[in-house]
Order: C-alpha cells, then structure tokens, then sequence
C-alpha cells in the first residue's frame, strides 16, 4: 500500500513506543500504563475519558474528575511530556459571554479540539437532560462557554479540527437519559458554533458483536491522505453488563457523512488488568490523540475502566491499513445520510 500521510503539523516531542516485536494489533499499549491512577488529587476519586492537546512547549488536557462526592466535572492539566500530569486543583471555572460564572450541574467526558488558534472543549452536561455543553478558551484561563447548542438527549459531541466547505463540523451521539441501549454517530454543521443544522447520519451500531448495541465518537478526526481517520467507541452487552471496544473509521474528506472504510474488527479490547477491573469494568474508551505528521506516530487517549487514563500507539500507515483490509462498511454507512 502506498504510504498514508497525515494532514496536519509535525509533533516530535508526542509520547512514543515503537511496536512490540511479534504484535500484530493494530493499537499497541504503553507498557507504563495506566498513565493516572486513583486519587490523583484532593477530592477526586478517578480521572478517567479524558482529552490532551499540544500547547506552547508541552501539553495541555482537559480531564474527567469523578469528585469524591460522586459527581463528574472537569479539571484542567497540564504536562511536559504528554504522560505525567499536573492538576489544578479546582474544577475549570466556566463563564457566560459576559463573563459571569456560569457551571453545568455536572460535565463528563470532554473533548479538546484546536480551531484556527482557538480551543475548543466540548462535554456532556445537563440541561434539563443530558446533552452535550461546550466552552472556548484561547489561553487556558478563561473558559467562556457557547450556550447550551443542543438539546437533550445526546452524547459524544466531536469537533473535527478546521471547517469543511466552510461550516464547522461535529460529530454527535443522540442519546437518552440513562445507559442508552442504542445510538449511531451523526454529523451536523454550523457556520458560528452556536446554531446547529443540516444533520446527517454518519454510521449506526455494527453487524460485529463487538460494536452491536451502539457506537459513539471518540477522537476528534484526524485528517490524513485516505479521509478523515476516525477512532470511536463500539459497545457490545454481555450478561454482566455492557464492553466498551476501540474502533476505527475512515470518512470522506469533504463530505464526512459517508464512510470509505469500517473495521469489522475492533482495534483494541479490555485485557489488561486497568481495562477489566474499576468503576465500570471492561471499558475502553478513547477521547483524544496526539499525532506527528512527519513521522505518522499516533498516540491514543482512552478513559480504562471509569477509572484510569491509558495510552495506546499507532502509526498511520498501521492503522489505515488494518482499517481498510478489515473493512465491513455496509451501504448504509456510504451513504450520505439525508433524508
Ligand atoms: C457511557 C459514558 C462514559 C462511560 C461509559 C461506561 O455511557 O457515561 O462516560 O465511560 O458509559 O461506563
């Protein structure tokens, strides 16, 4: 297969392991894993799904804290090198548009994604109903939030990281108010981020056992040679509960409702002992990547557990590849998705 490229700026400092010898996965896990553990600061119990980006000469991350009063909220960090982390102590301080004090009840599962030089973090909230929230900052000390974009009931909210034909573009997971038994990823666009609209349906659950009870988004995409590459969640249920599983897709560069490619197989499943045993056991469930475009290096952020942040690697040409020769797209992920 011809080399896949990725689109986007060079990172030589990502955190790295090169593949282990004899490993034939597509994702392969940093053998220092978890990189969090329990307690990591007062009055938090567990970080866990949780999103990273490059900032000035470091890192910089916005985690899911699981307060010890029960509660999610996030927490802003901030790294060297991409795996130890050091945690405000208190929870981001979001603001309305005029600048008062303006929190959700709770915020779970953020997303961290960089626009033409602003941030974005976008999370799961109530607004009478879980939906999702989402705040822009541009210097990780004010946090203003974009009134609540959605209603209830939704999940998974993904910004892709520049415009598409001009619109803004997320990826969303309408949901309801529990632990959802469905749910199909959706695309929707905008021209302001505050007003959301020509929705499409981008892929449902799969046909494979791992992904067949419902699917969500995960990293924000990553634009490469072949599409966009997109790493997401597949959950399948067991007698003891649901399993959350890493898969991968690859979307149509200008028209990201259609999917090229679908791995039939996941990418990564429960095994290690921080992926099987926590809060929530067998739970894989990536939110960020770093990724260095001279190189092809990935490296995946996944919450294990509801308990701990691992790191898993990849390359480009790894990833793209076993996505496309494992491909189990059916018609109705090619599709557009208008109806
Ligand atoms: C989902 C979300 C995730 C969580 C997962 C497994 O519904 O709440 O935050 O990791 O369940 O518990």
């Amino acid at each position: 297969m011809n080399r896949v490229r990725i689109i986007g700026k060079a990172l030589a400092n990502l955190p790295w392991q090169e593949r282990p010898k004899n490993c034939l996965a597509p994702l392969w896990r940093y053998t220092e894993n978890p990189i969090i553990h329990r307690n990591p600061l007062p009055g938090v119990a567990r970080i866990f799904n949780s999103a990273v980006l490059p900032y000035r000469d470091g890192f910089v991350g916005v985690f899911r804290g699981e307060q010890t009063n029960g509660v999610p909220y996030i927490y802003l960090g901030r790294s060297a090198d991409g795996v130890h982390w050091n945690f405000e102590g208190e929870k981001i301080p979001f603001v309305d548009e005029s600048g008062a004090p303006f929190m959700p009840p709770y915020a779970y599962d953020p997303r961290l994604v960089e626009i033409e030089g602003t941030y974005y973090i976008i999370w799961c909230q109530d607004a009478y109903g879980a939906t999702l929230g989402m705040a822009r900052t541009r210097d990780f000390q004010t946090f203003t939030r974009i009134e609540n974009p959605f209603v209830p009931f939704n999940r998974n909210g993904v910004l892709f990281p520049r415009k598409i034909n001009g619109k803004y573009m997320l990826l969303s997971r309408p949901s309801d108010s529990g632990h959802t038994p469905f749910g199909d990823i959706f695309l929707s666009e905008s021209r302001d981020l505050e007003y959301w609209g020509h929705h499409r349906h981008v892929m449902g659950k799969g046909s494979q056992w791992w992904q067949n009870i419902k699917i969500g988004g995960g990293a924000a995409p990553i634009e490469t040679s072949e599409g966009w590459l997109l790493i997401y969640h597949g959950v399948t249920g067991t007698c003891n509960g649901f399993v959350y599983s890493i898969g991968g897709a690859i979307l149509d560069i200008d028209n990201p409702s259609r999917v090229l490619y679908r791995s039939g197989d996941f990418l990564l499943t429960p095994e290690e002992w921080y992926e099987e045993r926590g809060f929530v056991p067998n739970v894989c469930f990536p939110c960020a990547t770093l990724q260095d475009a001279d190189t092809g290096r990935i490296a995946v952020y996944y919450g294990a557990a509801d308990t701990y942040v691992g790191l898993a690697f990849t390359d480009v040409n790894t990833i793209v590849q076993f996505i496309k020769e494992h491909d189990a797209a059916e018609a109705g992920d090619r599709e557009e998705g208008r109806r």
